[in-house]
């Protein structure tokens, strides 16, 4: 499964899940719309770190293959999953 975003994107770009209990800082993360566990396997190096603390939500950078933990507050595009294509919102 690749997590690596086409290179016309921003740099940035929210995909739909968080921390599954941001209060408890819980090492769980579950998809926004499932509500199933994320695949720890998913994330990028190093990730989640909660740099800063507060990054209870999850992203995709532009050349790294992996999830990120991000500040909610990131001003970011959307993206959705469509037949395997990337559809940006
Ligand atoms: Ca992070």
């Amino acid at each position: 499964m690749s997590l690596d975003l086409p290179p016309d994107t921003t740099d940035t770009v929210w995909i739909g899940g968080r921390q599954a209990d941001p209060v408890a800082e819980s090492d769980d993360w579950v998809w926004d719309l499932s509500g199933q566990i994320v695949d720890p396997n998913l994330w990028y190096q190093g990730q989640p770190n909660d740099n800063g603390r507060g990054q209870d939500h999850m992203c995709l950078w532009k050349g790294e293959n992996g999830l990120h933990d991000l500040n909610q507050v990131t001003q970011a595009i959307f993206v959705c999953e469509t037949s395997g294509e990337y559809l940006l919102c």
